[in-house]
């Protein structure tokens, strides 16, 4: 079979739009070494010690794990460097990341969630970067101020994630369909492996921590009881997957089609929102299983159509097949009456 790198790809499909200029592929090929070098720790973390805590804990009080952190330097560094961005946001970052004086910038804002899953790491489960490629609005030669970066979903020029597993894959769109590249270690390329990604129209799959039932609100429990029950399209339950990592859960339900759950969770205070963030998370999530022919919705809106006030706001998060992600949003908007 013909081997078709990221970069031909992007050549080859996105001729005629702004992500086939070399300033986006150089972008693209930075971070894909960024992520080749994460996914050579990764593999080799039961090896090496760089498992077990640093003994910090990030913006978001998680304890930061050795692995979370060195990936979360390998693409402040290597990103810094791709010549082409005005600004940064990490998920264990609390501001806005700099691009150096000394370096070249552009007009490119890249966010992202360095090492999603990290709790799962010591067991070897699946875990994941994600990332969301923004454009500032206005050329300037300063760097983007936190208003430029805020916005909505659907600004998006790219948005993907690295699945760092059993096999190394990046999934990514730009807007033109979602394509699946799997990493070639003996020649260390990502090469085509899943063209064309479509999710089925509806799921068979329920993934959600049920652990938090009795922090749900009625809305979320019939939700999720849809799933569970026999009273659905399908007829009979969904069947239960949750790895706890959602790169992991993403991926498979993506595939498979099926329906992830992270709702709001009406006894923490920190939860009120649910957990995961809006900009580095669901987002581009939401970018690639729109792509894919699915939805997401915090279970009122559409993930892309919500504005950031925050860089690091969170949001419910309701993704996967269409059909399953519409019957959520059904259910809350009746509650809602
Ligand atoms: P819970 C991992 O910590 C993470 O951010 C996601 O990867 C995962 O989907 C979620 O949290 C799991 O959260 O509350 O079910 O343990």
């Amino acid at each position: 079979m013909k081997q078709v790198t990221v970069t031909e790809h992007l050549l080859l499909h996105q001729k005629e739009s702004p992500m086939a200029t070399g300033r986006f592929t150089s972008m693209f090929n930075e971070l894909i070494l960024a992520a080749k070098i994460i996914s050579r720790e990764v593999n080799k973390a039961g090896l090496v010690d760089v498992l077990g805590l640093t003994g910090e804990v990030n913006v978001q009080g998680e304890a930061v794990r050795k692995l979370d952190d060195y990936a979360n330097a390998v693409l402040i560094h290597r990103m810094q460097r791709a010549g082409v961005l005005c600004a940064i946001g990490s998920e264990e970052n609390a501001d806005l990341i700099e691009i150096p004086d000394h370096l070249p910038k552009g007009d490119y804002i890249l966010i992202f969630d360095p090492l999603d899953g990290s709790s799962n790491i010591d067991a070897n489960v699946n875990v994941g970067t994600i990332f969301s490629v923004l454009r500032r609005k206005e050329k300037s030669e300063c760097a983007a101020r936190l208003c430029e970066v805020l916005q909505k979903g659907y600004e998006q020029v790219a948005a993907g994630y690295f699945l760092y597993g059993s096999s190394t894959m990046m999934v990514y769109t730009t807007g033109r369909g979602v394509n699946g590249f799997t990493l070639d270690p003996s020649v260390g390329e990502f090469l085509l492996s899943h063209p064309d990604i479509k999710t089925p129209e509806r799921g068979k799959i329920y993934s959600v921590n049920e652990g938090y039932w009795s922090f749900w609100d009625e809305a979320t429990r019939e939700a999720v009881s849809y799933f569970k029950g026999s009273d659905n399209e399908r007829g009979k339950p969904y069947s239960a997957r949750y790895i706890g990592s959602l790169v992991a859960d993403f991926h498979r339900n993506l595939l498979y089609g099926g329906i992830f759950l992270y709702p709001a969770d009406m006894q923490d205070p920190k939860k009120p929102k649910g957990k995961l963030r809006l900009m580095c998370e669901a987002s581009p999530l939401a970018f690639v299983i729109e792509q894919a022919g699915g939805a997401a919705s915090d279970g009122e809106r559409p993930i892309l159509d919500i504005e950031p006030t925050e860089l690091h706001e969170r949001v419910p998060l309701f993704i996967g097949s269409k059909r399953d992600v519409e019957k959520v949003v059904e259910i809350y908007r009746k509650h809602k009456k």
